[in-house]
């Protein structure tokens, strides 16, 4: 089944996440231990882009489930892929995010060629406005320390791309994931 099932693209409650205090230094965001972290935010930016992304961890039954809520203005109509990328970076260019976030012995970050099979993958983005807003949830990541968590030595971000994700594997740079990046946020504790 090819299909990412275990990403659950449902309305779920995020409570009052969103309006709590933000980290947005200038400086580098904490990283390398994500021990009891259950809260976690992005400032989203790009060219004529603005946005931010919160993500709640809470556990279900013996498995845990990250929450987050991307809500995103600039974007132009369409569908946008969206990822958890591997690198807590979007500077000097969002390059520096690194390929898609997928940690483990066998993890291939490659955007295209391991796609859709990244444990940073996501629904994608659908915008048919100005603002576009999306809630899913995942148990592909964590917040807290684990194999899975965002908070590794390097951190991580999430990035929304020019083009729809295809939900396909393709050649390495074959852009099926979603192509051109159009905006991107360092993934910051809070
Ligand atoms: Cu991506």
């Amino acid at each position: 089944m090819k299909h990412p099932v275990i990403i659950l693209a449902a309305a779920l409650a995020v409570g009052s996440a969103a309006v709590a205090v933000r980290a947005s230094a200038a400086g580098a965001p904490q990283r390398a231990s994500g021990a009891g972290i259950v809260h976690a935010h992005a400032d989203i930016t790009g060219e004529g882009i603005s946005g931010t992304a919160d993500f709640t961890e809470s556990q279900q039954a013996t498995g845990t489930l990250v929450t987050i809520t991307v809500t995103v203005k600039g974007l132009k109509p369409g569908m946008h892929g969206v990822h958890l990328h591997a690198v807590g970076k979007c500077t000097p260019d969002f390059a520096a995010a690194g390929g898609h976030f997928d940690p483990g012995p066998a993890g291939n970050p490659d955007p295209d060629a391991n796609h859709p099979y990244h444990m940073g993958d996501l629904p994608q983005l659908a915008v048919t406005g100005p603002t576009a807003t999306m809630r899913v949830a995942t148990t592909r990541v964590t917040l807290s320390d684990g194999p899975l968590s965002l908070f590794d030595a390097d951190g991580s971000a999430i990035v929304i791309h020019g083009n729809p994700d295809q939900g396909i594997t393709g050649e390495p740079k074959s852009g099926v994931s979603g192509g051109p990046r159009l905006a991107c946020g360092v993934i910051e504790k809070k």
